[in-house]
This record gives C-alpha cells, sequence and structure tokens, in this order.
C-alpha cells in the first residue's frame, strides 16, 4: 500500500465520521428513538493484507482501550492490520481461556460491550488499521453448565438460540457416520478424531451440518457488517478443510472481496499448503525455529534453503516471534517471550525485516501464572489496558508490573521498523552475508543489521559491512525510531556509508540496526 493511498483514504472517511457524529447527536437529543448500537457500518481501509503489511495482535485489549490506541497510536505509525480477542459471550472465570468458550455469538465479554466493540472498530477503520477478528467456532463450551458473561444459561450441548444436541458430534444419532466420539481427541494424527472428537473437550460443533455452517456464518456476518476485515480461525484443523471452505463461501464481501482468513491449522508447509484456497496460514515450524536463529543458528537469519523448506509461500504465510499460545508453551517447544527482554525487542524487530512471510507482531500483558487473565473490574469487565509510563514506553521492559501492557506498538525500535518494512516494499533481500553471530542484507533502498549474539563480546560487536546503500549519512530507524532524523542531525545512531556501499557499525548483543532512503541525512 502506498502512503498517498492511506492518505486519500483518511479525508474520505473523515465525511463518514461527520455523518457518524451527526447521527450519534441526534440520537442524544431524541430524534432516534432507541440507543441501539451505531449502525453506520464503518469503511475497512482498502487493499489486500500482503507481505508489505504490519499485523499485531493485541492480545486481551479491552476495546475502550483499542479505540484510543487505533486512533492515537496504532493507525499514526502506520499498522496496517490488528488481530483482537474473541468478542463473542463467553464463560466466566479469571483466566483468559475462557474467551476460548463461547456461550453465544452475543458480543458483550469480559472485553467490553457491543457497542464498545462497534466504536473500535470504526475508530481503527478510520485510522487506516483493519481489524482482525479471533473466531471461535469449532466449538462452544467445555464447561457442564452455567450462565455466561451476558447472561445466557447454557448447558454443555445447548446454548439457546443457536444450537441444541444434535447440533455436536457428540448428540448426532449413533447410526450418523459423523457420530464418531463424545470426548476427548486422544490420537491427534487420526484425521477424523481431530475433526470430530472434543478438542480439551470443547462440545465440538457438527460443522458438516448446513445449519450449523449458517449460524456460524450469520455470526461472522454479523461481525462484517460491523466493519471487520477478516479472521483468524481458532482451532481451523479441528473445524477441518472442508467445512471450513463451506463457510468461507457463506461469508458476505469485504470491499468486493471474500474476507480475509488467518488459519490455524498447524501443520507443515507441505500440510498447509493445502488450506491457502481459502485464505492465510501460519508459519507453524517458523515460529520455533525463530527462537533457535536467536539462540546459535544465526545463519537461519538470511534466506537459507532450511528456513525456506519449511515456510511455504510468502503470500500466503503469516510470520510471528510468538502468540498467546507460544508466550505460554513449555521448554519443549521454544519461544521467544516479553520476558526475554532485548531478545524480544530484537527478534521483533527483525520480522520486520524478513521477506519470508506476512509479519504478525505479538503483544499481550505481564501475568504471574500462565492462566491469570487481565485484572477484572465488580462486573467482571476488563480494567483499560495501562501500557508503562512515559518514555518507559519506548522501550522493552526488563520486568513489568504484574498486569501492565506490553505495548509493542509504542516502541521506539518497532516505529521504526514500520516505516521501513513499508519503504522497502517488495524489494528482495541480497548482499546477505553472516558473520560470527552478525546477520545483514539489503532489502532496495534499506539496509539491517542484527547481533544475534547473547552474550556481550567484549561489549558489542564491531564490523564493516556491504549495506549497498549509495554513499552517504545515514540515520538508524531503530534508535531514532520512523522518523529519525531532525535539524539536519540524527536523534539515534549516525551511520556512515562509503562510495563503495560498505559501513562501519556496531552492535551490542541482542540489537539491531536499520537505514533507508527516508532517514539518508546527506
Ligand atoms: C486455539 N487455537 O487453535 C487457541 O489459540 C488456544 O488458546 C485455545 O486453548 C484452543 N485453540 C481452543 O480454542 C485455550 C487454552 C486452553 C483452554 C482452552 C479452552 O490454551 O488451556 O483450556 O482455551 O478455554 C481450558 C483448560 C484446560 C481444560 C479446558 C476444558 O486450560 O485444562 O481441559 O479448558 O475445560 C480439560
Ligand atoms: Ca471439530
Amino acid at each position: 500500500m502506498t502512503y498517498f493511498g492511506k492518505r486519500a483514504r483518511q479525508i474520505l472517511l473523515s465525511t463518514a465520521t461527520v455523518i457518524g457524529l451527526a447521527l450519534a447527536v441526534a440520537g442524544q437529543s431524541g430524534t432516534v428513538a432507541t440507543a441501539a448500537p451505531r449502525l453506520a457500518a464503518s469503511v475497512v481501509p482498502a487493499g489486500a493484507i500482503t507481505t508489505q503489511s504490519v499485523g499485531m495482535q493485541m492480545f486481551m485489549w479491552p476495546w475502550v482501550s483499542l479505540q484510543t490506541e487505533c486512533t492515537y497510536v496504532l493507525g499514526p505509525e502506520h499498522i496496517d492490520w490488528i488481530m483482537v480477542s474473541p468478542p463473542q459471550e463467553d464463560i466466566t472465570g479469571p483466566q483468559w481461556w475462557t474467551h476460548y468458550q463461547p456461550v453465544s455469538y452475543s458480543l458483550n465479554s469480559q472485553l467490553g460491550t457491543e457497542r464498545q466493540f462497534t466504536d473500535m472498530v470504526s475508530a481503527c477503520n478510520d485510522a487506516g488499521v483493519k481489524v482482525i477478528v479471533d473466531a471461535v467456532i469449532n466449538h462452544m463450551s467445555a464447561s457442564n453448565s452455567g450462565v455466561g458473561f451476558d447472561n445466557t444459561a447454557y448447558t454443555k450441548y445447548s446454548y439457546p438460540g443457536l444450537y441444541d444436541s444434535a447440533d455436536f458430534h457428540a448428540g448426532l444419532a449413533t447410526i450418523d457416520p459423523n457420530n464418531y466420539c463424545g470426548t476427548r481427541i486422544s490420537n491427534f494424527s487420526d484425521p477424523f478424531q481431530v475433526t470430530h472428537c472434543e478438542l480439551l473437550g470443547l462440545s465440538d460443533l457438527a460443522t458438516e451440518k448446513p445449519s450449523v455452517r449458517q449460524t456460524i456464518a450469520d455470526y461472522l456476518n454479523h461481525l462484517i457488517d460491523l466493519g471487520v476485515a477478516g479472521f483468524r480461525i481458532d482451532a481451523a484443523k479441528h473445524i477441518g478443510l472442508d467445512d471450513l471452505t463451506a463457510i468461507h463461501g457463506l461469508l458476505n464481501p469485504v470491499n468486493g472481496q471474500p474476507p480475509y482468513f488467518v488459519q490455524e491449522s498447524i501443520g507443515t508447509a507441505r500440510y498447509n499448503s493445502a488450506w491457502t484456497g481459502n485464505g492465510d496460514v501460519f508459519a507453524w515450524d517458523y515460529q520455533a525455529l525463530f527462537a533457535n536463529m536467536f539462540n546459535g543458528q544465526a545463519n537461519y537469519l538470511i534466506s537459507s534453503p532450511v528456513v525456506n523448506n519449511i515456510l511455504g509461500n510468502p503470500d500466503n504465510t503469516v510470520i510471528m516471534v510468538s502468540n498467546h499460545d507460544t508466550e505460554r508453551s513449555d521448554s519443549s517447544h521454544p519461544t521467544i517471550t516479553y520476558e526475554d527482554y532485548k531478545k524480544y525487542q530484537a527478534a521483533s524487530e527483525f520480522l520486520l525485516a524478513d521477506p519470508r512471510g506476512k509479519p504478525m507482531l505479538y503483544t499481550g500483558y505481564s501475568y504471574l501464572t500462565k492462566d491469570s487473565g487481565p485484572t477484572q473490574d465488580s462486573s467482571g469487565f476488563y480494567l483499560p489496558a495501562t501500557c508503562p509510563a512515559g518514555s518507559k514506553a519506548a522501550v522493552q521492559q526488563k520486568s513489568y508490573p504484574v498486569g501492565t501492557y506490553v505495548c509493542m506498538e509504542r516502541w521506539t525500535g518497532i516505529k521504526g521498523m514500520i516505516q521501513w518494512r513499508h519503504e522497502v516494499a517488495s524489494a528482495p533481500q541480497t548482499n546477505a552475508a553472516v558473520s560470527g553471530k552478525l546477520a545483514s542484507f539489503t532489502r532496495g533502498t534499506g539496509f539491517f543489521a542484527i547481533n544475534a549474539s547473547q552474550t556481550f563480546i567484549k561489549g558489542s560487536l564491531t564490523k564493516t559491512v556491504k549495506t549497498g546503500l549509495p554513499k552517504g549519512t545515514y540515520c538508524d530507524v531503530i534508535s531514532g525510531g520512523a522518523t529519525a532524523k531532525r535539524g539536519g542531525k540524527c536523534i539515534g545512531t549516525t551511520v556512515v556509508v562509503d562510495s563503495k556501499g560498505k559501513a562501519k557499525i556496531t552492535l551490542a548483543s541482542m540489537t539491531a540496526l536499520a537505514l533507508d532512503k527516508s532517514n539518508k541525512l546527506k
């Protein structure tokens, strides 16, 4: 996407905002009878999500906080899309994972009300940020019975107004070939069990039934009506490709195209490729390998056949350092989290330089135990997100008070790298080199280098490397941000590139440096 397009769009949208405001004011003065959620759906920003786009998973961000974050931070720094946590009514409880146990498709949850959700989507769209919703549609609750967050009284296999037992695999007639089991998946290599038994005991929807598919599609279409651009399909592997493809076919278009899908198909590049007819897949193996890149295998940081083989087509692959699950995984699944301090920041900056897929950054909150959800008020709603105060928010912290949001979107280096990625656009990687733990490469008008060493080697590494850039003086966007020069000087590190395109750079362990044409001083 070009910035030109984005600016032009914002001017167009401001007209829509004015109309929206006029309607809201009319509502308050009593000329509109009900105070229903705003009906005027906002316009989804134009353009597809591509390898040039930057996405961020805003894990467990309450709608009220996301609304202002879109307007004041995510939009202005040109984040293209965000992935938000599941918005539907869920079971109650202090754990974050209650959101993965739906009890109805009402949009009132601990994350906020439908009205707050709608206002958030409008604000994000108006700021040029697409909203991708985490859609939990393979199952409903595991919990046997109770009252959901929005007061829906349910029992397992019976959710008023939506589903009864005949809509679940466990409730189908025994003669029905789809009634395979009413118990948990025990063998994850049996494809029939994977789609027909219960993931962790969660009531498994009979997604082969046309009526069930339509009920799910109605929920997703409602979200599209509110201005949502697409979906992360939770547990896609457990829905199965045929059923998910049928549901995809029932959805309303977004800007004339099918809504965006990124599917949790969890497999190798080969397995995942079958799903790309519906949209994108997560590069599951890459996430673990990513941890290793910062654990000694610096050669993986540049194009290598080993990595290319597991990645699949970049145009259909979402790459990530972490997500909410891997952040909480045990040592059997290597991952990099906010607790890894500078390594997390360096890895996230590197993700934005990597041409091998569509980057999705991850930002959550600091927690005491892996089950802990955000702090709730007396009605169960999450308190507004709190970022580290003032200049502290500009960098990755060594430790966060429990419950504080990590707020990666506010880091100077991330803002700089978002600008860098948009500038280099589709330019391929050239001049790729690894020297010890220092990896560097050129992409078009940009240069990136990282010291992936975990231990200080005499404080830092100094190397003369080929940048591939024209002779000149450049301002590093990681220490200086998206606009890294001011008053003829660099805000952060200054790097001189000689007439051969070479530069002497110094990098402390787990730090990176990035130069580009927009931040050339002279
Ligand atoms: C996902 N992707 O495909 C989500 O990313 C993942 O976070 C979800 O699991 C999973 N699929 C199901 O939607 C989370 C969480 C689980 C939690 C479930 C259901 O990681 O720990 O399971 O949501 O809330 C919880 C308990 C578990 C229990 C289960 C059923 O942690 O011990 O299993 O509920 O009662 C008996
Ligand atoms: Ca299933």
